[in-house]
């Protein structure tokens, strides 16, 4: 019998400052005089350094962190990062007075999209989105949502979820792949929205599910996309392949998306601009998460804000996320998307800080594994020249930085 001789990986990072994020702390979980041991990659101690357990390893590393602070690893839980091209044509266009939804209408947005997506390979796929995910990992994400959606087609949507499934084997970090075929009417089946709708659910969605590269299904609920009862019909197709889903909802227009997304119990309900007082008290009921989108919002320079106080009130968890996609929020850091999250839809710090890491782990179905520091978790560490975590959602376009640990390395 063979027994192992090699001693288990453990690492300590001593002398530090923590904030855990772990439920049931005030605000953001601060220890003063921290420390974190993994074992295998895997948090086996986080608490005060006068109570760290005595090395039983021989085999163990210290790390100084010479008073530095610690947060989990940041969770961006809202992407489309996986696309070629881009629309900085379209981006002049509306700069010179045309609106998102007339640039829609005359074929660009998704639409243009799709045509770069189509005729790229799923190596060029990769080589395109390689420069947007190595920006988020500068920063510290050790966990992203990526969803297909610019396919639009069998073959487009599971390259597309093989280039996101690929990522995360090029790169030190876990992708949750997202299947968003509902995100617009293909142009071969322009004005036939339900019959796209049948094709999706009889045959996109359960090849894709029986090729396991789809963690969840989402789909765009607004007029310029979607109805209500065509996304029904997208989730109940979900729900008989054992899916949860998520939605993006009430956008642009109120359509009780976010109702829709709750009574079918979804993961995360995304935008919510346009959301009213039932629909969110719904989502209090459901455990469905609040992720909030400020990119889009200041870039489509949208007047309406999320009801951020609804959402307090009724304790509706809120995650923030980049929502990076190359037609509404062309961003590629979650340090920005904080400040735009406080700044304009007024989130505290705190609410910032477990925006990115506990309740964005929550929106993935993730809140077990990642999104605090706590013995049994993930090692998933980002490790900042900062003297406050205040820091990181003050500053605007600076990154401080200075480790990033993906499971104890
Ligand atoms: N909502 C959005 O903001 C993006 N997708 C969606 O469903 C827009 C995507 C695009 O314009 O390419
Ligand atoms: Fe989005």
């Amino acid at each position: 019998m063979n027994v192992p001789t090699q001693q288990p990986n453990e690492r300590v990072w001593r002398n530090a400052r923590l904030a855990t994020m772990a439920r049931g702390t005030a605000g953001i979980g601060i220890i003063e005089n921290g420390a974190v041991v993994s074992r295998d990659g895997t948090l086996v101690f986080v608490g005060s350094e006068k109570d760290l357990p005595s090395c039983t390893h021989s085999e163990r590393e210290e790390i100084d962190c010479e008073g530095r602070w610690i947060t989990p690893g940041l969770v961006d839980c809202h992407t489309h990062l996986v696309h070629a091209g881009n629309r900085a044509h379209e981006f002049e266009l509306r700069l010179r007075g045309a609106t998102y939804q007339e640039i829609a209408a005359a074929g660009g947005g998704i639409i243009s999209t799709l045509r770069s997506t189509r005729t790229a390979s799923k190596e060029q796929l990769i080589d395109a989105s390689l420069p947007r995910l190595d920006a988020l990992i500068g920063e510290g994400v050790t966990t992203i949502e990526i969803k297909s959606g610019y396919g639009l087609d069998l073959a487009t949507e599971r390259r597309l979820l093989e280039a996101a499934q690929e990522l995360s084997r090029i790169r030190p970090i876990h992708v949750h792949k997202t299947f968003l075929g509902a995100h617009a009417v293909p142009p071969e089946m322009a004005g036939r929205a339900d019959a796209y709708i049948e094709l999706l659910t009889q045959e996109m969605l359960p090849t894709l599910a029986a090729e396991n590269l789809i963690d969840s299904v989402d789909g765009f609920c607004e007029h310029i996309a979607f109805t209500p009862a065509q996304i029904e019909r997208v989730f109940a197709t979900a729900a008989s392949l054992g899916l949860r889903v998520r939605l993006h909802a009430d956008q642009l227009s109120n359509l009780a998306g976010a109702r829709l997304a709750a009574t079918h119990h979804a993961l995360s309900a995304d935008h919510l601009e346009f959301s009213d007082e039932s629909s969110i008290q719904a989502l209090a009921l459901s455990g469905t998460v609040a992720v909030l989108l400020p990119g889009a919002y200041y870039f489509l320079r949208e007047r309406t804000a999320p009801r951020v106080d609804l959402l307090r009130l009724h304790h509706v968890p809120i995650a923030v996320a980049t929502d990076c996609n190359p037609g509404t929020s062309p961003l590629t850091s979650l340090l920005l998307t904080m400040n735009m999250a406080a700044t304009q839809f007024r989130l505290t710090v705190d609410e910032c800080l477990l925006g990115v890491t506990r309740h964005a782990a929550s929106a993935l179905g993730m809140d077990n594994a990642v999104g605090t520091l706590e013995a049994g978790k993930r090692a998933d560490l980002a490790i900042w020249n900062i003297e406050h975590p205040a820091e990181l959602v003050y500053r605007m376009g600076f990154n401080p930085l200075h480790s990033r640990i993906w499971r104890g390395r």
